[in-house]
């Protein structure tokens, strides 16, 4: 039978396993990803391992989260970084020069290569026809190392393009249309994959753009063949070279298949406070707006810039609107400023920024209070934007242009004629941020400011354990919720004893104080639990705290993993009832717990005050041994 993309790449690269769907795999990872705010943990783990040089084919850290050096802490960290990329041989990309998903898409991106990222939009990627997978911090330290990276092997849902945009339609509608049908959780599970003659219609940044948000969709990653498109792109950046065709053949099958024609999508919008809350534009017109952005891993390219650039010329922006333009790297920059799009952005009363997350992850942009926020990012989690209670919308950059223009929310075919935006044969190549390995390093020394504390310990798992639950949430609590980022808490990123103090804090701002003392912690969630980041901290940090078990009506991928890799039991319920039975407060006890995890157990009885509840631990072996070490870093060092 015939194969799919994904499936032939993972073919590729399978060293352990049988490549058979819901069976557990190891593949060898190509290339890495990291950005500032997992990348100084990652690489603090990778010391712990104890090799001075990594095994992949090419790595790249990434600084574009901790710009803002409101004190020494994020400035301690990016030199941290630098040193410890020059000592162990990768690409260094400096603070300024872009989020790492878009500059490693231009520079690096290589279709049917693997890569692993410590960041949960590294699909990104996908658009590149990579099998890129986002993954906690530790995943990534290991892959440097050249060993596997472990994953349930997913089934593939494929997603049947017809048909061509229309005009101020654009790949962010095509993956809202997506979040709208599917929710934040349709995509467990599954690596989605773009076919059909629709797909020649997009260009390689329109389908990063799509495969950015398949995140949002909770799924493992997202891909695209490589084509004629592809290679066209890699034209344009110069590295033609790393092209090679890979398509899905005719007879290939995938376990789900869902269509869009493109010519039917209508500009769409996220509403507050979740990426799948999608409407039309048109539901939500006139709701007046105080602040647009532009920019972030989603919708940073040549493109997305110059269609926003050409709605504005010759126009103002609205009185009442603040309109920021985040450009996502150094090299989109370069390229609107040399084709006067920069010009008709300053002109029109543009706010320019540097290149970087920024106001994506709460550094720095925090709309007014009650004030209405359109952006073009990914994610509009309750508060992330740094305002309490705010009022985030993600759209297009079509559509935010347009309320940029009339100061509400418009749908964007009000502007006037679809302006063309002629794409560069050829982009100016801007490396001049990015720093690339030493061929020796004998001679590096790492900096670690007064930021930087290492790696703290973590005992094996007890026979016996008995925790209290000082926390009880509901559904699709995001890592956002179990550890806040922002300008306040991500400086401490590298610091696990002092963030751990902001641990729930938004839910609950006592959770750190009520552990103290406190043997065993067990906190109780809904559905989907740890949606969203990839940031280990929020396994790692409450697991300093204490936090030995979570039970959970489902888990989300990546931070299901995180909490196997520090030791974290990951148990769901049987019966979803049994989620009311559990209150604040009770104490939960599980006799013979490592033993029951050691021999395979799948059902593990827990004690609450009368009565004895069925969960279940759905975990690989591997898993098993791991959770018994008390984490992954004992298991591989051999303790526990
Ligand atoms: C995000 O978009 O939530 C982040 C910030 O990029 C995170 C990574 C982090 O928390 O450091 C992610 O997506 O993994
Ligand atoms: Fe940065 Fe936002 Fe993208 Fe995360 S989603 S990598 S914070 S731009």
């Amino acid at each position: 039978m015939g194969k799919t993309v994904a499936e032939k790449i993972i073919e590729e690269h399978i060293v352990e396993g049988i490549p058979k769907k819901g069976e557990e795999i190891g593949i060898r990872i190509d290339q890495t990803l990291t950005q500032d705010a997992t990348g100084t943990m990652v690489y603090l783990e990778f010391e712990a391992l104890g090799l001075d040089r990594i095994k992949t084919e090419l790595s790249v850290s990434y600084v574009d989260h901790n710009l803002l050096q409101t004190d020494f802490k994020n400035a301690d960290d990016h030199l941290f970084l630098q040193s410890a990329a020059q000592k162990y041989g990768i690409y260094f990309s400096k603070p300024g020069n872009g989020i790492c998903h878009q500059v490693h898409l231009e520079r690096f991106g290589v279709p049917g290569k693997t890569l692993l990222g410590s960041d949960s939009h590294t699909p990104t990627n996908g658009g590149c026809a990579m099998l890129a997978i986002g993954a906690g911090g530790l995943d990534v330290a290991i892959a440097l190392a050249g060993q596997p990276f472990y994953l349930t092997y997913p089934r593939i849902m494929g997603v049947r393009l017809t048909g061509k945009l229309g005009p101020w339609v654009s790949a962010k509608d095509v993956i809202l249309e997506m979040l709208r049908r599917l929710t934040v959780k349709g995509g467990v599970g599954y690596i989605i994959e773009y076919f059909g003659p629709g797909v020649e219609n997009l260009s390689v940044t329109d389908r990063a753009t799509i495969a950015n948000m398949g995140a949002e969709l909770g799924a493992t990653t997202t891909i695209f063949p490589s084509d004629e498109n592809t290679r066209l792109f890699l034209v344009s950046q110069g590295r033609e070279h790393v092209w090679r065709e890979i398509k899905t053949d005719p007879d290939a099958h995938y376990d789900k298949v869902i269509e869009i024609d493109l010519s039917q999508l209508e500009p769409l919008i996220a509403c507050p406070s979740s990426p799948d809350n999608v409407k039309k534009v048109a539901e939500v017109e006139g709701i007046p707006v105080s602040q647009v952005i532009v920019g972030s891993c989603a919708n940073s390219s040549y493109r997305d810039l110059m269609i926003v650039a050409k709605a504005m010329e010759g126009r103002r922006v609205h009185k009442k609107v603040s309109f920021e333009v985040n450009i996502g790297s150094g090299q989109v920059l370069e390229n609107v400023a040399a084709s006067g799009g920069l010009l008709d952005l300053i002109h029109a009363g543009t706010r320019i920024h540097q290149s970087g997350c920024l106001g994506c992850i709460g550094m720095g942009q925090a709309p007014a209070t009650g004030a209405v926020s359109l952006r073009t990012f990914p994610r509009n989690f309750p508060g992330r934007s740094g305002t309490k209670n705010d009022l985030v919308y993600l759209c297009s950059p079509e559509t935010a242009a347009a309320a940029a223009i009339f100061g509400k929310i418009m749908d964007p075919r009000n502007i006037g004629p679809y302006p063309e935006v002629k794409i560069p044969e050829k982009y100016i190549i801007h490396d001049t941020m990015t720093i690339p390995p030493l061929k020796d390093a004998s001679k590096v020394e790492i900096i670690r400011g007064p930021n930087i504390k290492p790696f703290p310990h973590l005992p094996p798992l007890d026979e016996d354990v008995m925790a209290e639950v000082v926390l009880k949430v509901g559904d699709h609590i995001t890592t956002d919720h179990i550890l806040p980022a922002g300008n306040r808490i991500l400086p401490l990123r590298s610091n696990i004893p002092a963030i751990s103090e902001h641990v729930y804090e938004a839910i609950d701002p006592n959770f750190s104080i009520k552990t103290k003392g406190k043997k065993a912690v067990a906190v109780v969630g809904g559905e989907n639990y740890g949606q969203g980041s990839s940031r280990e901290h929020a396994a790692l940090a409450p697991r300093y705290l204490g936090v030995r078990l979570k039970i959970a009506k489902s888990f989300a991928r990546i931070h299901k993993a995180n909490l196997i890799n520090f030791g974290v039991i990951p148990l769901t319920f049987a019966d979803p009832q049994d989620y009311d039975f559990i209150k604040e407060g009770d104490t939960v006890s599980i006799n013979g717990l490592r033993s029951s995890i050691l021999k395979g157990e799948e059902i593990i009885m827990v004690k609450i005050r009368d009565r004895e509840i069925k969960t279940r631990l759905d975990v690989s072996l591997r898993h098993r041994k791991i959770l018994a070490a008390g984490g992954l870093l004992n298991f591989i060092k051999g303790q526990g």
